[in-house]
């Protein structure tokens, strides 16, 4: 019953015009928010002590629609997440933890040097933790069109994490969009995946290092890591190498990319085993090259960005002692995102379908960059470099 009642409160509070409008729309949809809680089984005295606290946050919806200028390349990625510091501070951490993480290892089957890596990709170790309360931001993104549904979903899980953990609201404060704690888990991934892991009882992913560290080890276990596998590796590929074979989307043996003529970066041979592997070139032909395993695949179900694995992957092999990623200078530019909308634009006008022109380097402007560079007899690696573009833009002149 709660929905009339606010209206009122609503109308009779706020001016009239088009700002009226826009919080009397947000008191509407929050206690719609409510009412989809209440059916849910959150208890209705929380419901009602959230409710009217709820804030639309300005700053949570600039954020979300904000549209980056530059698309980052992957060596500008990696250098900005994967420093010397961060690697130092992740020993430390791993020595710290050293005999807790055994325990996650045995039980999960997650190696140590992983759990720390993505502690500091997540959250560079507990340093930033996010300030933005979390159920405003959720409500905010919630009472927007884009998300709505996933948001609402995700509010109603926060409304019964305060419940089933009995955590005070000023708790929950994290990323703009809504993840929390150390791990930076969603809602509804703290519900299902979050553990107890000092064993006090509950579970407070804000405040305990191990709970953060058991629940990711059971996270990464429930979406399907394979124990006493890598995540991949970098390798070396041979000259005159047909690039059109790397790509996410087409797995091949370990002993058929061997047979191929690639090796490990330092030249020793592959092992040859069936083991089902991509090859990934993030920075294109000129850039590093990486076969990926299964587990790279579970990291992406974690966050879907392959850049994101790759760091995972890459930062948790640096935590074991691996020296830096040695990188070709000169990859690091940045791409203007108008340019890759442009170079989207005119792979679809010559029927390459690469997808929406939305600037974003997805699989499928991949795949139509790999069909054009094969056309034009460019190595065929779908990577948007200057060679490509500069075909591109020529191709699209009419
Ligand atoms: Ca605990």
């Amino acid at each position: 019953m709660a929905r009339p009642l606010l209206l009122l409160l609503a109308a009779a509070l706020l001016p009239a015009g088009p700002a009226a409008a826009t919080a009397a729309g947000f008191r509407d949809c929050v206690a719609g928010l409510g009412d989809r809680a209440l059916a849910a089984g959150v208890d209705g005295e929380l419901v009602a002590r959230v409710l009217p606290s709820l804030s639309p946050l300005e700053r949570v919806l600039a954020l979300d629609r904000s549209q980056p200028e530059f698309v980052q390349t992957f060596p500008a990625y990696l250098e900005a997440r994967v420093t010397d510091a961060r690697v130092e501070r992740g020993r430390e951490l791993l020595e710290r933890h050293g005999a807790f993480l055994e325990t996650l290892l045995d039980r999960y089957g997650i190696p140590p040097r992983y759990l720390v890596a993505f502690w500091g990709l997540e959250t560079n170790y507990g340093g930033y933790l996010g300030k933005v309360p979390t159920l405003d931001s959720l409500a905010t993104l919630a009472c927007d069109e884009r998300r709505s549904e996933f948001f609402a979903g995700e509010f109603v899980n926060a409304l019964q994490l305060v419940e089933r953990e009995q955590l005070p609201l000023e708790r929950l404060v994290g990323s703009w969009a809504g993840a929390v704690g150390h791990t930076q888990f969603m809602p509804s991934s703290y519900l299902r995946y979050a553990v107890d892991g000092d064993g006090d009882g509950r579970i407070d992913l804000w405040r305990s290092e191990h709970d953060a560290l058991a629940s990711g080890a059971n996270f990464l276990h429930s979406l399907g890591w394979e124990p006493g596998l890598r995540w991949g590796r970098q390798v070396a590929l041979p000259g005159g190498f047909a690039y059109e074979q790397a790509g996410l989307g087409k797995a091949r043996s370990l002993r058929a990319w061997a047979a191929a003529g690639v090796t490990r970066a330092d030249g020793e041979s592959l092992p040859a085993l069936e083991l089902e592997a991509a090859l990934l070139l993030p920075a294109g032909h000129r850039g590093p090259a990486f076969l990926v395993y299964d587990n790279f695949r579970v990291v992406m179900r974690w966050n879907a960005s392959q850049s994101y694995a790759l760091a995972v992957g890459l930062l948790a092999d640096r935590l074991a002692g691996a020296p830096p990623l040695r990188l070709p200078p000169g990859l690091a530019k940045p791409l203007r995102k108008t340019q890759i909308v442009d170079a989207q634009e005119a792979l679809n006008a010559l029927g390459l379908d690469a997808g929406t022109a939305d600037g974003i380097i997805g699989s499928r402007t991949r795949a139509a960059l790999r069909a054009f560079q094969l056309e034009q007899g460019l190595p065929a690696d779908g990577y948007p470099d200057p060679a490509t573009l500069t075909a591109l833009e020529r191709r699209a002149l009419p």
